[in-house]
């Protein structure tokens, strides 16, 4: 998959492993990384022999945020005219899903890295932040919008008014991540949940992450005949009546992935 400054970037199976690598700043985001991450997603997102893709990073960090050495010189009318931002709004455009694999920090822009992807498996040592306030900026990648859908409004504006961190068991409670496994296991247990996903039924895989974002978006009533139409639609997949196939005469499924 050629070579990257700022990621390492691998194929195992269907899962597409990207590890952000920039270690000496803690995985800080800077233009190149956002470039590079946002190019390969977008063509693992179009390759077929790929199921579902886990971003990590470090033991250390996920990401400790956007590159501060980069930002901070910015005057207003350069960050309105570059718009820095929009090269991440590729991400809404994903169709596989996307697993933040975190250990240690997720802060500020990392955090809403994290939050872009489709479900968050933390280690136990990870810490999550929006800790931009301190900056004199505020999150500009999502944070202050998906906090407060993942976790609620009274936690998401104590986290963005005060910066503090929580812990992996509080973000567990919470509701921001999926999964808190022990920081050895981070990667492989990703890998296995990616795995799982990626050996599903693509089509159908498309439909229910398309589906449950919807429901951020939707009225409830709109929302479910958007998952109606989705739902029917996939009697028209070969894997529909494969899967089904298979159920019936009580053999394992031999999905296309089509
Ligand atoms: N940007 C640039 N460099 C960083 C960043 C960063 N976000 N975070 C850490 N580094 C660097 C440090 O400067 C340090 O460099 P050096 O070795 O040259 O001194 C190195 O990484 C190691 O960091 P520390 O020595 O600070 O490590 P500690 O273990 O003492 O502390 C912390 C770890 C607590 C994570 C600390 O590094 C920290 O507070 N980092 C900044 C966190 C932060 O404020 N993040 C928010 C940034 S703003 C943002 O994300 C806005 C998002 C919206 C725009 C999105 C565009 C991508």
């Amino acid at each position: 998959d050629g070579t990257y400054e700022t990621l390492l970037v691998e194929r195992r199976g269907r899962v597409g492993l990207i590890t952000l690598n920039r270690p000496k700043v803690l995985n800080a985001l800077n233009a190149a990384l956002a470039a590079e991450l946002t190019a390969v997603l977008a063509a693992f997102d179009r390759d077929a022999a790929l199921g579902c893709t886990v971003i990590t990073g470090s033991e250390k960090a996920f990401a400790a945020g956007a590159d501060i050495t980069e930002m901070a010189g910015k005057t207003y009318p350069q960050a309105r005219i570059e718009d820095f931002i929009a090269v991440w709004d590729g991400f809404a455009r994903l169709r596989k899903p996307v697993i933040a694999a975190v250990g240690g920090f997720a802060l500020g822009g990392g955090c809403e890295l994290a939050m872009m992807c489709d479900l968050i498996i933390a280690a136990d040592g990870a810490r999550f932040g929006q800790p931009e306030i301190r900056l004199g900026i505020v999150p500009g990648i999502g944070g202050t919008q998906r906090l407060v859908r993942a976790i609620g409004k009274a936690k998401a504006m104590e986290m963005v008014l005060t910066g503090r961190m929580m812990d992996a068991a509080e973000a567990e409670r919470a509701g921001l991540v999926a999964r808190v496994v022990p920081a050895a296991d981070l990667l492989a247990e990703a890998m296995r949940t990616a795995e799982a996903i990626a050996a599903m039924p693509l089509p159908a895989v498309l439909a229910a992450k398309d589906c449950v974002d919807r429901a951020y978006e939707l009225t409830l009533a709109e929302g479910i005949r958007y998952e109606r139409q989705a739902f029917y639609a996939l009697f028209a997949s070969a894997d529909q009546k494969e899967g089904m196939a298979a159920f019936l005469e009580k053999r394992p499924p031999a999905f296309r992935h089509g």
